[in-house]
């Protein structure tokens, strides 16, 4: 066997974990409105975790309240502990971990620390192999179609955003709804429909706002508008309703963003919940816990769209076999170095090693007084 072949999988079996770094920052950002709340900024746990070998792997969590934000960056910090010294090894660390909270689940705030720790330490592993995330996982790093998301803004603001991400190449656009009325909602798809023309897919997404009765006669009212996905019509971990819902609406429904882990995944294929899944890379359990998911999606013949996230999504989705689109999101930019290049519509993963995460340190220290976004 080549030598160098030897020696790199020498320097990967080596590597162990030295130390695991927590900080917070809170990014600036125009408020981002749905129907169950507005995300006025971008609180951020970034954890950097140091390996024996020096190379440092990366990751973020987003708190989505600043109430949630020390508390969560406690967790990675305290639960940081539990992996130092341990050998470079993610899957099975996430197992160790996963253990430790049996009793008390890993939900909430705990599995957002285990994703920051997960997502860390994939993003060291692919460094140490000097391979982009994609290419550790086994796969190649491909261009996956991209979509951006549109706040609830109103009939004027809501069609001129569309029309400016389609003017920069989008090819898809995605708009929080759930107004007080149908017609309001349809008023919206149409002024959207107007700016971008036939050829762009359009996505709503209710954010768990309607009544399952209620959603199935507003969604009736939609069928006609050649929506590319109605997104969490009710509350999330309601699948029996979304099932409901799905069934008679032929329009596709979308959910996954709210699932804490791939049990709750299994729960909505069970209960035939909706058409087109679409995990949240943090709520899933990091790197690992999204690989489990595309596993499951493949077999059940779901298509996979990623939430937030655009970089770890990028090289995840790269190696999911039903990768369907990319959720674009620019709010956390201003900690990145490099953030995903979008070209002709197509989310390009990084080939850099890594998970595509690499801090923009200038920004974080100056704490964004001067960031524009
Ligand atoms: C969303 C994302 C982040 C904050 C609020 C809402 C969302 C989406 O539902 O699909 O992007
Ligand atoms: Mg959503």
């Amino acid at each position: 066997m080549p030598d160098k072949i030897d020696s790199t999988q020498d320097v990967a079996r080596d590597v162990s974990i030295e130390n695991v770094k927590v900080r917070t920052v809170r990014v600036p950002m125009p408020p981002h409105r749905t129907a169950s709340g507005v995300v006025a900024e971008s609180p951020l746990v970034l954890t950097d975790i140091t390996t024996s070998e020096g190379i440092i792997g990366r990751s973020i969590i987003f708190t989505y309240t600043p109430l949630a934000l020390q508390a969560t960056a406690k967790l990675v910090d305290k639960f940081g502990s539990l992996i130092k010294d341990k050998p470079l090894a993610p899957a099975a660390l996430e197992q160790t971990l996963a253990a430790k909270f049996k009793l008390l689940g890993t939900q909430g705030m705990v599995g957002m620390a285990l994703a920051a720790l997960d997502m860390a330490l994939w993003d060291a592993y692919a460094r140490v192999l000097q391979l982009p995330l994609a290419r550790a996982l086994g796969g190649i790093e491909k261009p996956i179609p991209a979509y951006a998301g549109i706040g609830y803004d109103g009939e004027t603001d809501t069609a001129k955003a569309a029309e400016d991400f389609v003017k920069r190449g989008f090819k898809g656009v995605k708009a929080k709804i759930g107004y007080p009325t149908v017609a309001e909602d349809k008023r919206v798809i149409r002024a959207m429909r107007s700016a971008v023309g036939d050829d762009v897919a359009i996505m709503v997404d209710y954010n768990q706002s309607l009544k399952p009765m209620e959603a199935v006669t507003r969604l009736r009212e939609l069928e006609q508008e050649g929506l590319t996905w109605v997104e969490e019509p009710t509350m999330a971990h309601d699948y029996k309703s979304h099932a409901m819902i799905a069934a008679q609406i032929k329009t596709p429904i979308q959910c996954g963003e709210n699932w804490w882990g791939v049990t709750d995944m299994q729960h909505a294929l069970d209960a035939k919940a909706c058409d087109y899944m679409m995990p949240d890379v943090m709520k899933i359990g990091g790197v690992t816990g999204w690989v489990k998911a595309a596993a499951l999606a493949q077999p059940n013949g779901v298509m996979l769209s990623s939430h937030l996230w655009p970089e770890v999504s990028a090289q995840l989705l790269s190696v999911t076999p039903t990768a369907h689109w990319l959720e674009y999101a620019d709010w956390w930019n201003p900690v990145l170095q490099q953030p995903i290049e979008i070209r002709d519509g197509m989310a390009i993963a990084s080939d850099q090693p890594g998970s595509g995460v690499e801090w923009n340190e200038g920004n974080i220290s100056s704490g964004f007084a001067d960031v524009k976004i």
